[in-house]
């Protein structure tokens, strides 16, 4: 049996375990790699919202990161919530430092609504962007981030995610600089338990290439690992539920 790839999740901690650190430990176990995490912030939440968020030092952040790093050795990384400017700014360094595939999902709003980076977080996204290998806004995100123009004057890879838009099929796009873009598109899973699609889809995406597979195959796959949970949704919870990552075989 080949050894599992090494997947570190920089990433926030939910409560409700259906997305963050627990959303990513999972899709990366059912993917067949080997999770380990650099935990940013702890989070108090349930399918209906936030009700507490404690940001981790960056001091801790980086601590993780270090252990990790240096002893198992690391495949890929997807960077989530930060929690912190100064913690962003840290796992920036760490990460500029290291010649290892990133995958970065730009966190700023819950699908509950609650607001996941502050300014000083939302400062730091540009040099984020730049180190990764892949950043995955959503539409909210996107707009954010200052929409298809600003995103090509970075010249960065970026995949454009329709899950939030309306419409009955859910369309994502691939923009990388000096190459065609890819669209994949798909008819709309109608379902409210969408809690935890994008750090779902940025970690699957991650394990993809920390097996070494080309971009475009490792999208492809973690869009179909997302569509499996989103069909598998236990329907928990009274709000938007978590998805069924334990059904995805
Ligand atoms: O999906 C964004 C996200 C990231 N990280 C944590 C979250 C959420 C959404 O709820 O809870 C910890």
């Amino acid at each position: 049996m080949s050894a599992p790839p090494r997947i570190l999740a920089i990433a926030g901690s939910d409560s409700s375990g259906g997305a963050g650190i627990q959303a990513d430990i999972k899709t990366i176990t059912m993917l067949g790699g080997y999770a380990m995490t650099a935990i940013t912030a702890v989070t108090a939440q349930n399918t209906t919202g936030v009700t507490g968020i404690a940001p981790i030092s960056a001091e801790l952040v980086i601590a993780q990161i270090d252990a990790c790093v240096s002893d198992l050795g690391v495949d890929a990384i997807k960077v989530g919530l930060l929690g912190s400017g100064e913690t962003a700014s840290a796992v920036a360094d760490r990460l500029e430092a290291l010649d290892v595939p990133v995958v970065f999902d730009p966190v700023l709003i819950a699908t509950s609504g609650a607001v996941l980076a502050d300014e000083a977080t939302f400062a730091v996204f540009g040099r984020l962007m730049l180190l990764a290998e892949l950043t995955t806004p959503n539409v909210t995100e996107l707009k954010m981030l200052g929409g298809h123009e600003a995103m090509s004057e970075r010249s960065i890879a970026y995949l454009a995610k329709g899950g939030d838009a309306p419409g009955p099929q859910v369309v994502d796009l691939l923009v990388r600089p000096g190459e065609p873009d890819m669209v994949w598109s798909a008819d709309r899973i109608d379902t409210a338990h969408t809690h935890g699609t994008g750090c779902t889809l940025s970690t699957a995406i991650a394990t993809g290439l920390g097996r070494g597979l080309p971009l475009e195959l490792a999208i492809a796959g973690a869009r179909d690992f997302v569509r499996a949970a989103l069909l598998a949704a236990p329907g928990f919870g009274r709000g938007h539920g978590p998805m069924g990552h334990q059904a995805v075989r």
